[in-house]
């Protein structure tokens, strides 16, 4: 498949059906064209501001519609985030990620982040940062105080999407995202798989993925981390072949994008994360936390690594995505 396709649903489905090693090895294919096939990015993530958000998300721990146990927490300080930044790096970590339980950020709120920002870009990591939808002036903001990523992702398809999310659009989503691209940020957009969706849903969500103006420079796809407390507590759960097609599809329809095999590994075997990466995926998050669930141990993820020959990638800079 060519790079000047132009993505339809149609088109990404019939990539679905191939048989699975056809897909496999046509991911791979394109992967290798554009990337070295045995590296493999690390981000961290830090949760600067915890629970008590106001947004109903179903899949969400942090939000305060639903009891997960999780408090609401203040905007941690900046020493605490950049000590973590610092603990980070020594563990390889070439970017670091900022999570905001927001439905989005206010002025005196961006304040404190863009020092955060800064800080951590002092430190030598590429610097992203997910904080919920932005207003106008915002983007610009944070570009100025150095932010190399925005996250913020579309979840997944248009059409399933208000059985998810009903205090702000799908459309609310894309307006911010194209906020950010304005402002000159790099684009982490991506979504989660496991949420009760069709593959019709994982399609679209790929195509309205693949088919923004420019797609985003990291696609994370996230598998559910079912929470007790939130609506998708008992969501059934996604066939691991089936995580391991989209990431493929992905791979195929965004050839020059970073796709990240994000949360969820901590439920998936070594063997289901090995697909993952010969699927495409070549980028992850490392550190025992996601946001506010666990992830696997560093040792761990060192000696996945070791045992598939695989290297952390050096930071590639805001272009490489
Ligand atoms: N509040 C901001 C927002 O929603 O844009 C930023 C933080 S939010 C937690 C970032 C992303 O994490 C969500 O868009 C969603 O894709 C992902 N996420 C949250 N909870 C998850 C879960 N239980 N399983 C998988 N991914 C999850
Ligand atoms: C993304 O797509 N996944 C990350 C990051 N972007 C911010 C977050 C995953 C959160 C999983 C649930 C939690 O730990 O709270
Ligand atoms: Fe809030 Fe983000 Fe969680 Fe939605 S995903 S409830 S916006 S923290």
């Amino acid at each position: 498949m060519s790079e000047a396709v132009t993505w339809t649903r149609d088109k990404a489905l019939a990539l679905f059906s191939l048989p699975f090693n056809d897909l496999i090895f046509q991911a791979q294919a394109v992967h290798r064209r554009h990337f070295d096939p045995n590296r493999v990015q690390v981000s961290t993530l830090l949760s600067i501001k915890t629970g008590g958000c106001p947004e109903n998300c179903a899949y969400c721990p942090q939000s305060a519609h639903f009891d997960t146990g999780v408090e609401n927490e203040r905007l941690m300080p900046l020493e605490e985030v950049l000590d973590a930044a610092r603990a980070a790096k020594a563990a390889g970590a070439t970017r670091f990620c900022m999570g905001a339980a927001w439905r989005g950020p206010n002025d005196r709120d961006l304040d404190a982040v863009e020092a955060m920002i800064a800080g951590v870009g002092e430190i030598g990591l590429e610097t992203c940062a997910t904080l919920g939808l932005l207003e106008a002036g915002q983007a610009e903001r944070l570009r100025a105080a150095g932010l190399d990523f925005y996250n913020h992702n579309i979840d997944t398809s248009e059409a399933y999407y208000g059985e998810i999310i009903t205090t702000r659009s799908f459309a609310d989503r894309l307006d911010t995202l194209a906020k950010v691209r304005e402002a000159g940020i790099a684009v982490c957009c991506g979504g989660i798989l496991g949420m009760g969706e069709t593959r019709k849903d994982r399609a679209d969500m790929l195509v309205a993925l693949a088919t923004l103006p420019e797609p985003p420079e990291s696609v994370p796809i996230n598998r559910l981390v079912a929470v007790a407390g939130t609506p998708l507590a008992n969501a059934p759960e996604l066939d691991p072949l089936e995580f391991v097609r989209t990431i493929a599809v992905a791979r195929i329809m965004m050839p020059r994008s970073m796709v990240r095999l994000s949360a969820g590994r901590l439920e998936m075997d070594d063997a289901t994360q090995a697909l993952c990466f010969l699927a495409g995926a070549n980028s992850i998050f490392h550190g025992e936390r996601l946001l506010t669930t666990p992830n696997p141990a560093v040792p761990e993820d060192r000696g996945l690594f070791d045992r598939l020959g695989i290297e952390p990638m050096e930071a590639a800079g805001p272009a490489g995505g």
